[in-house]
């Protein structure tokens, strides 16, 4: 999305990000609108701005409804276990019916859309850990700038993954596959990792541009990144990046924020049909690679245990399993990122085990024999189990 937009649009957008209160970032929000030229380059931020402006007005309207006592319907949903994964998708394609199936939630099921009012949390147990599930309203893929819409895609921006549903018996299920995925787009929340990430964070501790983490800059050097920041009057931030990266991808992130998400597909009512192969198929088309499509049946309870294991490995999560020496391994296990190292995982311990580390045995799948001893910087895995010896 390179806007090109003229110094004084860039101005207002800078206002628009220092902006403190709602009200602040509304008013600056419709600057920006009205400083924009309106061209085909524009468009797109052009969408983001009126989308975004529309879902602060939403927040704004809740507020003042929340202060007058009487309050609209509570949307947020404090996080439990160690994820929150939000069911979305279009109404009456048992996304409460799967609530239903894989927690201890009882929410309202019924053959007419629009049942499901508000987010219902419930906790899916897969193994020996608990990921929050929650079931929301559907979404209006007609109106898609429906105030509905906009709080539910706010609960997808803050959980950590996404089970999108869909069921085999929606007319022209392919067509509402793609609007699905173009709302979510559209709202910045990508589900393919991006290639390159690049997250601008303002701080007033660094001077100047600090680039950080793993990834390239592609055909830009620091120095032009620092002047297309200035550009927004950013003068002190920490720009990590993850992948390759190109000015351009500076320039949205500054802008849209995009958020990955890992996500995973359920298509429900499998039993409605004598061989889904054909419909799967077709979706996979359409869905992109790294997306697991699932063929489910709430009602009949098929394939549905297969779901906490996807979404736990889509998480990028692992388990270890700490030990003291001549003790059994501590039951509940730490859950932390996946590429967590044994120097990392024994500062979450205690800080004095890093600190005072010496080595750590490891048994299990990162390892060639059971009890290795391997070195802090030994990158662990799901199942691990790990007895470190500090001095
Ligand atoms: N045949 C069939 N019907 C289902 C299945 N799952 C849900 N339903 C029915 O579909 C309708 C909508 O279910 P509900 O869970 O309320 O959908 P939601 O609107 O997406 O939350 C209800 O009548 C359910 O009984 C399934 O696997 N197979
Ligand atoms: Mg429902």
């Amino acid at each position: 999305m390179p806007a090109n937009l003229p110094a004084e649009a860039k101005a207002k957008l800078a206002k628009y990000s220092e902006a403190r209160t709602i009200e602040e970032k509304i008013r600056a929000l419709e600057e920006f609108i009205s400083s924009v030229p309106k061209h085909k380059g524009t468009e797109n931020i052009m969408l983001w701005a009126r989308r975004r402006l529309a879902e602060l007005r939403e927040e704004l309207e809740l507020r003042k409804r929340k202060k007058v006592g009487g309050g609209g319907p509570q949307f947020f949903v404090e996080k439990g276990g160690v994820a929150q994964v939000v069911l979305l998708g279009p109404p009456n394609v048992g996304k409460s019916s799967i609530l239903a199936r894989l927690t201890n939630a009882k929410p309202e099921i019924s053959p007419y859309p629009f049942t499901t009012k508000t987010p219902i949390p419930g906790m899916l147990v897969y193994e020996d850990v608990q990921i929050q599930l929650v079931d929301t309203p559907p979404l209006n893929l007609v109106d898609t700038d429906s105030s509905l819409n906009n709080r539910v895609l706010g609960l997808a921006r803050n959980a950590d993954a996404i089970v999108l549903v869909f069921s085999v018996d929606l007319v022209d299920l392919e067509d509402v596959v793609r609007r699905t995925l173009d709302l979510l787009e559209g709202r910045g929340i990508v589900v393919t990792r991006l290639k390159g990430v690049v997250r601008v964070r303002r701080s007033r501790g660094v001077e100047g541009v600090k680039v950080v983490g793993p990834g390239r800059l592609l055909g830009f050097t620091v120095d032009d990144l620092a002047k297309l920041l200035a550009s927004y009057r950013i003068y002190n931030a920490v720009v990590e990046v993850e992948g390759d990266v190109t000015l351009d991808d500076v320039e949205s992130a500054i802008i849209t924020s995009k958020v990955y998400k890992p996500a995973i597909v359920l298509v429900n009512k499998i039993d409605l049909v004598d061989e889904p192969g054909d419909v799967l198929k077709r979706l996979s088309k359409i869905i992109p690679g790294d997306v697991p499509i699932v063929p489910v049946s709430a009602e009949r309870g098929l394939g549905l245990e297969t779901v906490g294991r996807m979404v736990f490995e889509k998480l990028d999560l692992i388990r270890v399993y700490t030990k003291s020496p001549n003790k059994e391994p501590d039951p509940r296990p730490l859950v932390v990122r996946r590429g967590v190292t044994v120097i990392e995982v024994a500062g979450m311990v205690h800080a004095r085990l890093a600190k005072n580390f010496k080595y750590a045995r490891v048994w299990g799948k990162s390892v060639k024999y059971p009890g290795q001893r391997v070195g802090g910087d030994h990158v662990l895995e799901d199942g691990d189990i790990v007895e470190i010896h500090a001095s």
